[in-house]
């Protein structure tokens, strides 16, 4: 059978050209994944579980999500011909994740509550009954799918392993799968290392930091996750044990930045560099500055920009008021003044 595909991945690596200069780090790198064919990473995983659960049979494909999930899922499925399902926290999906769910003509389920509760009654109907195919993280095609972005950041790289990689942190599949391809790489001999990797989660939804700055080996959900980032405004990561292992395998760090980080780092990420993305996806940004100078200088770091912008409009706050109303020539010419032209 042919995949199911929407020509997902090979997505740019872009250099940094003012951040990199705030943050002392010549060589750090954007991978920019709210170029895939949904607009995020997810798409990675996508063509894989989809093409699979095909292969097996499967009429109805379901997944729980804070949203990129649903919109990629929704795609897969429209192009393959089967039906999607899609269970989302009501009311807590960006309104343009939502849309593109819609447009593919995904069935959209809203469950009172939080993500954790939708994912826990997903994957007990699922359980129940047998026709459903669990589209989640926890289906390890998805992995498959999404640890081929290690592999390319490293061809990006020409040929070389970065030294770190930093990601947001939600249900832990995404750190998962980068560290799995990272670890292929090795074993297959063309990298004679690893990079470090580090995990970032808001501060209102971090319970794998939290667990990582105890030192503790079990996590404790977090009942009422917060955080403007809605994509990972996740208590109870389904795939903690993974993250876990991932970085303490990568020597890794694990960190919370705040919800005002992560709208600075946000616009700072397009006002400088000229790369939109969704709050979540600009939380490596606010790790690094966390970091400061533990990073060191001549470092070759990669941060994973996992979602576009236009995903999540209403976290930019612009007042239409604030900006002139033109009535004519001479006023565009007064107003365009003071932006010194001639
Ligand atoms: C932009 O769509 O969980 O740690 O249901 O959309 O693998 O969960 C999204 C997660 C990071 C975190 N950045 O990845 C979902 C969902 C963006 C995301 C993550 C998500 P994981």
């Amino acid at each position: 059978m042919k995949p199911v595909t929407l020509e997902e991945g090979w997505t740019p690596l872009v250099r940094s050209r003012r951040l990199s200069e705030e943050l002392g780090l010549p060589k750090l790198f954007i991978k920019n994944e709210g170029q895939n064919p949904t607009g995020s990473f997810k798409d990675r995983g996508m063509t894989v579980s989809v093409t699979r659960a095909v292969q097996s049979g499967a009429k109805v494909l379901i997944c729980a999500s804070t949203g990129n999930t649903s919109a990629s899922l929704a795609a897969y499925a429209a192009r393959a011909g089967v039906k999607a399902a899609v269970v989302v926290p009501s009311g807590k999906v960006a309104a343009g994740k939502l849309s593109q769910a819609v447009a593919y003509g995904a069935n959209i389920l809203r469950t009172d509550g939080n993500f954790d509760r939708a994912l826990n009654l997903t994957i007990e109907i699922v359980s129940e009954l047998p026709s459903l195919y669990l589209m989640n993280s926890v289906n390890p095609y998805r992995i498959e799918g999404q640890k081929t972005v290690a592999f390319e950041i490293y061809q990006q790289l020409g040929f070389v392993c970065p030294d770190y990689v930093v990601l947001p942190v939600g249900n832990a599949g995404n750190i998962s799968a980068v560290w799995k391809g990272f670890k292929e790489l090795k074993e297959w001999g063309m990298m004679s290392r690893l990079p470090v990797l580090v995990g970032v989660q808001a501060s209102g939804a971090s319970p794998i930091v939290d667990a990582y700055e105890r030192g503790s080996q079990e996590i404790s959900p977090v009942d009422e996750p917060k955080t403007v980032a809605s994509a990972i405004r996740i208590g109870n990561p389904v795939s903690w044990r993974k993250a876990a292992n991932a970085l303490r395998e990568s020597n890794g760090v694990a960190l919370a930045v705040s919800d005002e980080e992560i709208i600075q780092a946000r616009e700072d990420l397009a006002s400088d560099e000229g790369i939109f993305v969704e709050p979540a996806s600009a939380t490596p940004i606010a790790a690094l500055r966390r970091l400061g100078g533990k990073v060191e200088r001549g470092s070759t770091v990669v941060c994973i920009a996992t979602g576009h912008g236009l995903k999540d409009q209403d976290s930019v706050h612009w007042n239409a008021e604030e900006s002139p109303v033109i009535g004519d020539k001479s006023s565009l010419k007064s107003e365009l003044g003071r932006l010194s032209i001639n």
